[in-house]
C-alpha cells in the first residue's frame, strides 16, 4: 500500500467512526448501518464518484436523480462563488427582491410551458409540494370554492418527505410512521408490469392504462367533483420504480383533467430539465398542467432549490383577487442558489443538452438497456429518455418475481457497487436515472458493468 492510499483508509475509518456516532441518516436502518458503515463519497467528477478509499464509481442515478449536467462544472462553481461575494442572502419578502431570483423567474417562464410565468421559490421538492396544498386550497377559497380540499393522488407516488409531501405521496411504509393528512386520497397507479405479475399473465397495456385512468375519475365521481380540488402526478413515477405508463393512461388522464373542475399538479421533480428528452414530463405527454412543482435539476443538485411553477389561470387568481398568501420560507429564492441555477439552465441550453439527450443518447441508452431483456434474471426493461428500469424476475414467462426476503435487488446493488456501477434498487427493479451529459461510450460502461452485475446476481442465487 502506498503511503497516500494508507492515508486514504485512515480517513476512511474516521469518517466512518464519526458517520455511525452522529449522524442519523434519511431513509436508513440504522441498526443496518451499524453493522456496515457508511460508504463514504469524498470527490466527483464528470459522471464518476470517487469514495475515501480511491475506488471510483459510475454515477447512473445522477446522485439522487438530480446531478444532470455532471459533477466538477466549473460555469456552476463559479456562479456560487460569485454570487456568495455579491450577496450571499437576503430575502424576498417585505417587497424586496434580487438580481439572481428576478433573472431565474424569468428564465424559468421561458423553458417551462408557455402558459406557465411565475414561479414560488423553495428549498426542495418537498416544500414545493406543501406549497402546491396550501396553493391549491387556497385557489379555490379565493374563488369562493372552499369546499373543494380533496387532492387525488396516486399510489406508489413519491412527492417527498414532510408531513403534507408525504401524504401526497402514496408510500405505504411512509404513511404507516405517522400517517397522512386529510383530505388526500389515492388511486391506482399505471405499473403495467406490477400488474401482470400480480395476474401472473399478460395484458393489454393500452387497456390497463384506460383503466386506471377511469378510476381517477370514478374517485371523482364517489367524492363529488365540488369536493376535489386537484389530481396530482409524477408524469412518470420515478422513485416509485420508474414507472412508464402506457401511452393510453395520460391520454386518458387528460380528458379526464380537461372534463372536471379540478386543478392538475404535474410533479416534475425527477422529469423535469431535461430527464426526458424533453425540458420538462409535462412537455413529453403535452400535459398543460395548472401547477408543477419542481427541484433536483434546476441547480443540478448543486444546491438546493426548488418551485412551484404555476400556470397563468392559477397566477391571474392568487395576484389579481387573493391578497397576501400567508406562506413563504426563508430561503425562498435564495440568491445564491438561484445564481446557480441560472448558470445550470445556461449552461444546458449553451450545451443544447436537451436535443442532445432527445436526438441522441437517450434512444441509444433505451437501446441498449433493453439488450439486458436476454438476460434470465430480468423480465422487463422499460425506460424513457435518461431514465430506465429493469425488473428482476424467478421466472419471465410467468411473470414471477422473487420472495421480498431474498433481497434480490439489494443483492444486485451490491453487485453493481462492486464493479463501479451506482444503481438503485426499488424492491428486485433496479433502476437509473444517469446524468444527461452520458455520451455513447459512458453507456456502453454503464452496459457493461450492468451486466456483469447481473450476471453475479444470478451465481449468488444458484
Ligand atoms: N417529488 C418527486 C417526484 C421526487 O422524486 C420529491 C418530490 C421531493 O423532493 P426533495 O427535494 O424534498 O427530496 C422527490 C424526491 C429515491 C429518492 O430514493 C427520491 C427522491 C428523494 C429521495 C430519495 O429514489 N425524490
Amino acid at each position: 500500500m502506498n503511503q497516500q492510499s494508507a492515508l486514504a483508509g485512515s480517513n476512511t475509518a474516521r469518517w466512518q467512526g464519526l458517520d455511525g456516532a452522529h449522524h442519523l441518516h434519511p431513509f436508513t436502518n440504522p441498526k443496518d448501518l451499524k453493522q456496515n458503515a457508511a460508504r463514504i463519497i469524498e470527490s466527483a467528477q464528470g459522471i464518476y464518484l470517487t469514495d475515501s478509499d480511491g475506488n471510483q464509481y459510475l454515477d447512473a442515478m445522477a446522485g439522487l436523480w438530480c446531478v444532470n449536467m455532471g459533477y466538477g462544472r466549473e460555469e456552476l462553481i463559479e456562479a456560487a462563488h460569485a454570487q456568495m461575494q455579491q450577496l450571499p442572502y437576503y430575502n424576498a419578502f417585505f417587497k424586496t427582491s434580487h438580481p439572481p431570483v428576478a433573472e431565474l423567474s424569468a428564465l424559468l417562464a421561458k423553458v417551462t410551458p408557455a402558459h406557465m410565468n411565475h414561479t414560488f421559490f423553495t428549498s426542495s421538492g418537498s416544500e414545493a409540494n406543501d406549497t402546491v396544498v396550501r396553493m391549491t386550497w387556497r385557489y379555490w377559497d379565493i374563488l369562493g370554492k372552499p369546499e373543494k380540499r380533496i387532492i387525488i393522488s396516486r399510489k406508489n407516488a413519491y412527492h417527498g418527505s414532510t408531513i403534507a409531501a408525504s401524504s401526497l405521496g402514496g408510500m405505504a411504509d411512509m404513511h404507516q410512521q405517522g400517517g397522512i393528512i386529510p383530505d388526500i386520497v389515492h388511486v391506482e397507479q399505471p405499473y403495467w408490469f406490477g400488474k401482470r405479475v400480480e395476474l401472473g399473465t399478460d395484458l393489454d397495456a393500452g387497456e390497463f392504462g384506460r383503466e386506471v385512468a377511469q378510476s381517477i375519475a370514478d374517485k371523482i365521481e364517489e367524492l363529488g367533483e365540488n369536493r376535489v380540488a386537484a389530481f396530482i402526478a409524477e408524469p412518470i413515477q420515478g422513485a416509485g420504480g420508474v414507472i412508464v405508463p402506457p401511452d393510453s393512461y395520460w391520454t386518458e388522464v387528460k380528458k379526464i383533467c380537461a372534463q372536471y373542475d379540478i386543478l392538475f399538479v404535474a410533479d416534475e421533480v425527477i422529469c423535469g430539465f431535461g430527464r426526458t428528452g424533453h425540458w420538462f414530463g409535462s412537455d413529453l405527454y403535452d400535459l398543460k398542467p395548472d401547477l408543477m412543482p419542481m427541484a433536483k435539476g434546476l441547480s443540478s443538485g448543486y444546491l438546493p432549490i426548488g418551485g412551484v411553477m404555476v400556470s397563468d389561470k392559477v397566477a391571474d387568481v392568487l395576484i389579481d383577487q387573493g391578497g397576501e398568501f400567508n406562506h413563504g420560507y426563508t430561503y425562498s429564492g435564495h440568491p445564491v442558489c438561484a445564481a446557480v441555477a441560472v448558470a445550470n439552465i445556461q449552461l444546458m441550453q449553451r450545451e443544447n443538452i436537451v436535443e442532445i439527450v432527445h436526438d441522441s443518447t437517450a434512444p441509444y441508452l433505451q437501446k441498449r438497456i433493453r439488450e439486458l431483456g436476454d438476460h434470465p434474471l430480468v423480465g422487463e426493461v422499460r425506460g424513457i429518455g435518461m431514465l430506465g428500469a429493469i425488473e428482476l424476475v424467478e421466472d419471465k414467462a410467468g411473470y414471477k418475481k422473487f420472495h421480498k426476503d431474498r433481497g434480490v435487488g439489494v443483492i444486485c446493488r451490491g453487485h453493481c457497487f462492486d464493479n463501479g456501477l451506482v444503481m438503485r434498487a426499488v424492491g428486485d427493479t433496479m433502476i437509473m436515472s444517469p446524468p444527461l451529459i452520458m455520451q455513447k461510450s459512458d453507456i456502453d460502461t454503464l452496459l457493461e458493468r450492468a451486466w456483469k452485475s447481473l450476471d453475479l446476481t444470478l451465481k449468488d442465487l444458484a
